[in-house]
């Protein structure tokens, strides 16, 4: 994907000392924090939003007609505003507030898998899939009699879409379902191309936006999907808030997946129904101040620019690519630079990722080390694990370069 220079460079020293967590040392040394694709840190402004909202607006919304639930009614609704903009949903009924992207996919799976799947039906994965984004399908197959269909990786780590007609040979496709953004490779996929495939089949597209959102334009209109998973902790906000966004009228003719108090409209004796969009998917007290700081978060990242956040972790990626090439005995993963996120993943030769990960942590470098929840792609990669390390809008190049040496020290180490 080829990327346009920004109108703006983004300042990663600046941006930097708006999160708190920068002002310690770990092990004496300061941190390096390569691991922002399992969560990312937090600024400032989001945290003080949200201080701010428990400590003068907090009440439950939807409920009360005094001051504060109006306040916190009309804070969670601003925020679910905030993120119809971000993804640009033509309508803000369409944005539910769930957990997060492992919920949202799951609300999907289930609410419309369960009434849309049968024997003869194919659900489409990737080998590339987050188990997120993997098991909520494998399951309502098997519990629909629908099959599971994988679309399989080059060596490049990168979609291979030659076989896609012996793919829709298997049977009626009824849904895809990919992530725009790998996990574990940081390979940025063909999503527009594989939406316009979904819907000449007759399926829906579900676009598993959480290593994509935090980083890059996502315009759901753009993209033509029909569902959208995102979590706001990956994305500068709270842990425990995500938003799905859905096409209305597949909303409206889904079931509700959780059930209880705000997602009906009359309970009676014999017969519930249920409450309009998106209160119909929101059953229970809803994350309101989560919603706060996950609005605040959009600002925060909207102020710099997703041009900006986007064009400078390619940067970061094509130079960690580099300074890791410079290291014998490394084996990496992955497409090239230019077809991917920042995010890098590899192999130390003869040495177990949870080793690396551990001495590294010794020197103050955050990398995760694991499946990354992707064991299909391990299985593909012929491992059991990988290190991965993973760039945000706060990463600086000194921080690479810590991991360079951390990974020299690993090396001696293990000599
Ligand atoms: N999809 C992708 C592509 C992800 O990377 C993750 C989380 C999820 C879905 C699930 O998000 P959640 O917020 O519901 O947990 N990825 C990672 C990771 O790479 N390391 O820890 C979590």
């Amino acid at each position: 994907m080829a990327v346009q220079a920004p109108k703006k460079r983004l300042d990663a020293r600046a941006i930097r000392a708006d999160f708190p967590i920068f002002e310690q040392l770990i092990h004496g040394q300061p941190l390096a924090f390569l691991d922002s694709a399992a969560s990312s840190q937090k600024p400032r402004q989001m945290l003080e939003e949200m201080t701010e909202f428990y400590s003068t607006s907090y009440a439950n919304v939807h409920r009360g007609v005094y001051v504060l639930a109006e306040r916190a009614t009309a804070a969670l609704e601003g925020a679910r505003e905030k993120v119809r903009a971000l993804v640009n949903a033509p309508d803000v009924r369409e944005i539910i507030f769930v957990r997060n992207a492992t919920e949202a996919i799951n609300l999907v799976a289930y609410s419309w898998g369960l009434n849309n799947l049968g024997p003869g039906d194919l659900v489409v994965v990737t080998e590339l899939e987050h188990h997120s984004n993997f098991v909520p399908w494998q399951y309502i197959a098997g519990r629909t009699g629908a099959k599971l269909a994988m679309i399989p990786l080059t060596d490049e780590g990168e979609l291979d879409l030659s076989g896609l007609d012996a793919i829709a040979a298997q049977g009626q496709i009824k849904v895809v379902a990919t992530n725009q953004v790998s996990n574990s490779l940081g390979t940025i996929n063909p999503v527009e191309k594989l939406v316009a495939w979904a819907h000449d089949q007759g399926a829906i597209f579900v676009c598993d936006a959480a290593q994509s959102a935090p980083h890059m334009t996502v315009d759901v209109q753009a993209l033509g999907a029909d569902f959208v998973a995102i979590s706001a902790h990956k994305m500068c906000g709270p842990s425990g808030v995500g938003a799905l966004w859905g096409r209305t009228e597949l909303l409206r003719a889904m079931e509700p997946f959780l059930l209880g108090g705000h997602m009906i409209n009359s309970v009676r004796l014999e017969k519930t129904t249920w409450g309009e969009l998106p209160h119909k998917f929101e059953a229970g007290t809803a994350p309101m101040a989560e919603a706060v700081g996950f609005g605040a978060a959009i600002d925060y990242l909207q102020a710099i620019g997703f041009d900006a956040i986007e064009a400078y972790e390619h940067e970061l990626a094509a130079y960690a690519l580099g300074r890791l090439g410079e290291l014998d005995g490394l084996t990496l993963y992955g497409p090239p630079a230019d077809r991917r996120a920042g995010i890098v993943s590899f192999n130390v030769e003869g040495v177990h990722p949870h080793d690396v990960a551990q001495i590294l942590d010794m020197q103050g470098v955050a990398i995760r080390a694991g499946h990354h929840c992707c064991q299909p792609l391990m299985q593909k990669l012929g491992v059991a694990a990988t290190n991965r390390a993973s760039f945000y809008l706060y990463t600086v190049r000194e921080e690479i370069d810590q991991l360079v040496e951390g990974l020299h020290t690993v090396r001696k180490v293990f000599a």
